[in-house]
This record gives C-alpha cells, sequence and structure tokens, in this order.
C-alpha cells in the first residue's frame, strides 16, 4: 500500500535514519518522529527532560506599538543561527524576539510572535503546537525554525539530519509564495523568481500593494504552477491550510499598525522585501492594531475553491484525496491530525515522550477552540 504521500518524503527520511543507530551528535532540537524507544533514549541522552509550561497568556495590551525599537535592534544571524522558511519567525529571531540561534521553546515562540507581530493567541498557540509535534523535540521542548533538512545530505547523499520546521510535507510544505516547492531542492529559502511574481501580482492585482485580492490570485497561480510542473506537488494535510493562512498573514502582519484602514491596507514592495528576503523590520515598524491571525483566509479561499489532494503520476495528474479533511469539516481536519499525522510519527511513546505528547495534544485542542461535536481524542491516554 502507498504511504499517504503527504508523509512520503519524511517517511524516506525516517526510515533511513532509523536503520543506522545514532552515533551523530543528535541536536537538542531534533525531532523524535519515527524513533525507536531505543533511539530515543539515545537522541535524548544527555538533555534535560522538561515539563511543558503550557501556553503563556494573551497580550495585556494588545493594541498597536512600536516593536522596531531601541530594544530589539537588527543582528544579521550568526554563523550557525537557523533561519527557515517562515519571513515572520526570521524576523523574529533577528530583532531579538526569539533566540538569535533560531532554536525555542514553544512558549517563546508563542510570546514572540504575539509581542512582534500581535499574531491572535489562538492562531499562535494553534500554529505553535501543531508545528511543535511534528517538527520539535518533545522531551527537551525545543523546535528549531528552520533545520538541516535536505532531499539528501550534502556530502554523502544520505538524508540530512532532521529536525525543525523545514521538514517537509508535514508542516512546511509546497506552493510557498517565496520559496520553492521541495521538489526543486531548496525547501525554504528566499526564492528571488518567485519574489518576482509576488510583485507582478502585486502591481497587477493590488495597484502594487499586496492586498487580499492579490493573495487570492497569487494563491491560486501557485497552486495551478505546482500541479502543471511539480511531478511530485502535494496540497493534502496540514499544508492545504497552511498555504491559505499563509497567505492572509502579509497584509494582516506586516502592514503597520499605524495604518489603521485595514480592510484596504497593502503591503509595499520595499517593506514585503525587508520582511521577506531579510528578515528585518521597516524602519520604525508597528505592529498590527489588534490581535489578528489568518482574516480573510475564507475568502481567499473561496476565490479560487480546490480540495486537498496531490499529483499522483507526474505533473498534471492533481488527484483529489477523497478522505481529506477541508475548511468545511474543522474537526476531521483535528481528528485526521492526530491520526494521520502525529500517531504515525509516535507509534509508541513511552516516559517522558509519552507525558509530553499528551500535554501537548492538549494544548492544540485547547488552542483550537471550540469546534461543535468535537471532543478530545487521547491517542496515547491521559495522565
Ligand atoms: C506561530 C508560529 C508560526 C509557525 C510555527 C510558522 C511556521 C511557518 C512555516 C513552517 C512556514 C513555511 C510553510 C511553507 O511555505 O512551506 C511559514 C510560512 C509563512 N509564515 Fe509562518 N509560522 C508562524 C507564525 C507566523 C507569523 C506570526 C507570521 C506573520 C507575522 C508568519 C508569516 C508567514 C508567511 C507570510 C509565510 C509564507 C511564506 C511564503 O509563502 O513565502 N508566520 N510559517
Ligand atoms: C526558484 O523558484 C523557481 C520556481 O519555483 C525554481 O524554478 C528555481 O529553481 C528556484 N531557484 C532556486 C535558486 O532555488
Ligand atoms: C486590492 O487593490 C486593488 C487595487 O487598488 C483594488 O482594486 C482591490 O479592491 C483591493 N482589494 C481589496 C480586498 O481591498
Ligand atoms: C513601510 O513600513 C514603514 C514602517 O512600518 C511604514 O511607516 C511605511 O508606511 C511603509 N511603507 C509603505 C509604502 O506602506
Ligand atoms: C537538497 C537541497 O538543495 N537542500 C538545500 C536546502 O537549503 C539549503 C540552504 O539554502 C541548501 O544549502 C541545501 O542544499
Amino acid at each position: 500500500m502507498r504511504l499517504n504521500s503527504s508523509l512520503f518524503h519524511f517517511y524516506t527520511l525516517l526510515l533511513a535514519l532509523s536503520s543506522v543507530s545514532i552515533t551523530f551528535a543528535f541536536p537538542a532540537y531534533g525531532s523524535l518522529g519515527g524513533l525507536s524507544a531505543r533511539q530515543v533514549e539515545a537522541a535524548t541522552a544527555g538533555f534535560p527532560a522538561v515539563l511543558p509550561p503550557g501556553p503563556p497568556p494573551p497580550l495585556t495590551f494588545s493594541g498597536a506599538k512600536l516593536v522596531n525599537d531601541k530594544a530589539h535592534p537588527y543582528k544579521a544571524p550568526r554563523p550557525g543561527d537557523i533561519r527557515g522558511p517562515c519571513p515572520g519567525l526570521n524576523t523574529l529571531a533577528n530583532h531579538g524576539y526569539l533566540p538569535s540561534s533560531g532554536v525555542a521553546t514553544p512558549a517563546q515562540i508563542i510570546t514572540a510572535t504575539q509581542e512582534g507581530f500581535n499574531f491572535a493567541p489562538g492562531a499562535a498557540r494553534f500554529a505553535t503546537y501543531s508545528a511543535h509535534l511534528v517538527d520539535g523535540n518533545l522531551v527537551t521542548d525545543l523546535l528549531s525554525i528552520g533545520g538541516k533538512t535536505a532531499k539528501t545530505g550534502p556530502d554523502t547523499g544520505a538524508p540530512a539530519i532532521i529536525g525543525g520546521l523545514n521538514t517537509h510535507s508535514v508542516f512546511e510544505g509546497d506552493a510557498s509564495m517565496t520559496r520553492a516547492d521541495f521538489h526543486w531542492g531548496d525547501n525554504h529559502s528566499f526564492n528571488q523568481t518567485q519574489f518576482d511574481l509576488f510583485v507582478e501580482y502585486s502591481n497587477k492585482y493590488g495597484g502594487g500593494l499586496y492586498n487580499l485580492t492579490v493573495a487570492a490570485e497569487l494563491r491560486h497561480r501557485r497552486i495551478q504552477d505546482g500541479i502543471a510542473t511539480n511531478p511530485e506537488f502535494d496540497l493534502t494535510a496540514i499544508r492545504f491550510f497552511t498555504a491559505f493562512g499563509e497567505s492572509s498573514f502579509p497584509y494582516s502582519m506586516f502592514v503597520d499598525g499605524r495604518i489603521t484602514e485595514r480592510a484596504t491596507a497593502g503591503l509595499d514592495m520595499t517593506n514585503a522585501t525587508l520582511i521577506f528576503r531579510d528578515g528585518k523590520y521597516p524602519k520604525d515598524f508597528w505592529r498590527a492594531p489588534a490581535p489578528t491571525g489568518g482574516d480573510g483566509i475564507i475568502d481567499i479561499f473561496n476565490a479560487h475553491p480546490i480540495k486537498p489532494g496531490r499529483n499522483e503520476n507526474g505533473v498534471n495528474t492533481y488527484t483529489v484525496d477523497p478522505d481529506a479533511a477541508d475548511f468545511s469539516t474543522p474537526c476531521k481536519r483535528y481528528t485526521d491530525f492526530l491520526s494521520k499525522t502525529v500517531v504515525k510519527l509516535y507509534p509508541n511513546p513511552t516516559g517522558v515522550l509519552r507525558r509530553n505528547l499528551i500535554l501537548n495534544l492538549g494544548f492544540l485542542y485547547d488552542a483550537q477552540g471550540v469546534i461543535p461535536n468535537c471532543p478530545q481524542v487521547f491517542p496515547y491516554g491521559q495522565l
């Protein structure tokens, strides 16, 4: 039987990794997904087993304010610092809202995204715990905002070490606006060719600004490009949702918070270049005037609806996954994430790993807000 291909690349890496014993220095942030109990023990030996503290509270003051302030100057990443596919998190790390190493706890990521961009508490928790469950280290409670994932290691042809948000097809995925598809090799770096399309679309549909209309057209175009050119194009599972969500972030969170006409506000290309390419706040940047996260996602989706699916057999063979959750089935999205993603990564966890899985799954459930008739699921029992 064919593996659910939303996880296919990931399993390829995991299989190769688990066939060798872990003799290299496993990083404290490395994901333990797919490792045997013995490998988990080896990979976490020497690191403290952390009791995750749970999400930090919402901001006490959640209005607009200067965030590119004297206490948070831009500092270029040093050699060894990790940056990844998310322009928001890269910017926060470059301005000291996140550790400049690019390795952080979920609580730090929630605090930083709330403080530095006014990301709404529910959205911040939901994105962070989803990412942490698939890409983070659940024993050390650390997540890297990038990582060293590559299709093949640079010298040996063997898969490189897994870890962090670059990991393909669990959280990172295809049809990004400014990053190329995994199929083309570079999974996470800023891609000028694609940014040129971002600019072209902003000119064509937004009068030079990236607004919701641009977001909808560019999202559609990137998906169509993927179907037509990437034989492994995949828009299933989590990526289906994050692709539409991320399209809304530039106009909702990269636009200066002093611009109060949010409905018509758009992101200009100079500021877009700074954040997307350089991970740098514009000079005097103020965060959004109210907590936000994904305003307009459904409008972006409704402009060009599509069902989750993938190219099954080369380019232009996009096939709808008949059993995929979509925007109309939020509870299935939750239960599928547990049964099709998390439990496959962690079929038989024990000890601290099991405890922390249970805790993080609880944080995730609480983060998604009330979904009618959607009771919490406990694949690993309860504490
Ligand atoms: C809170 C935790 C967050 C996590 C774990 C996260 C993670 C990610 C990941 C893994 C991607 C890459 C997806 C892909 O294109 O393949 C991404 C993309 C993106 N993120 Fe984040 N992110 C977070 C918060 C934010 C915030 C607060 C913002 C905005 C202020 C933001 C803005 C974006 C944008 C605009 C993209 C799309 C990049 C593109 O398509 O070129 N993210 N994020
Ligand atoms: C940039 O993206 C384009 C289109 O997705 C791709 O063809 C090209 O190889 C990418 N360039 C780099 C340097 O990754
Ligand atoms: C985006 O900008 C264009 C050009 O100004 C405008 O026609 C369109 O209505 C804007 N979209 C939204 C949602 O404001
Ligand atoms: C660029 O960002 C700065 C700082 O946030 C802001 O003052 C300025 O208005 C933005 N430029 C445009 C054209 O929106
Ligand atoms: C396989 C591959 O091309 N991986 C790339 C991921 O991105 C880094 C940074 O740009 C490259 O060095 C890797 O080669």
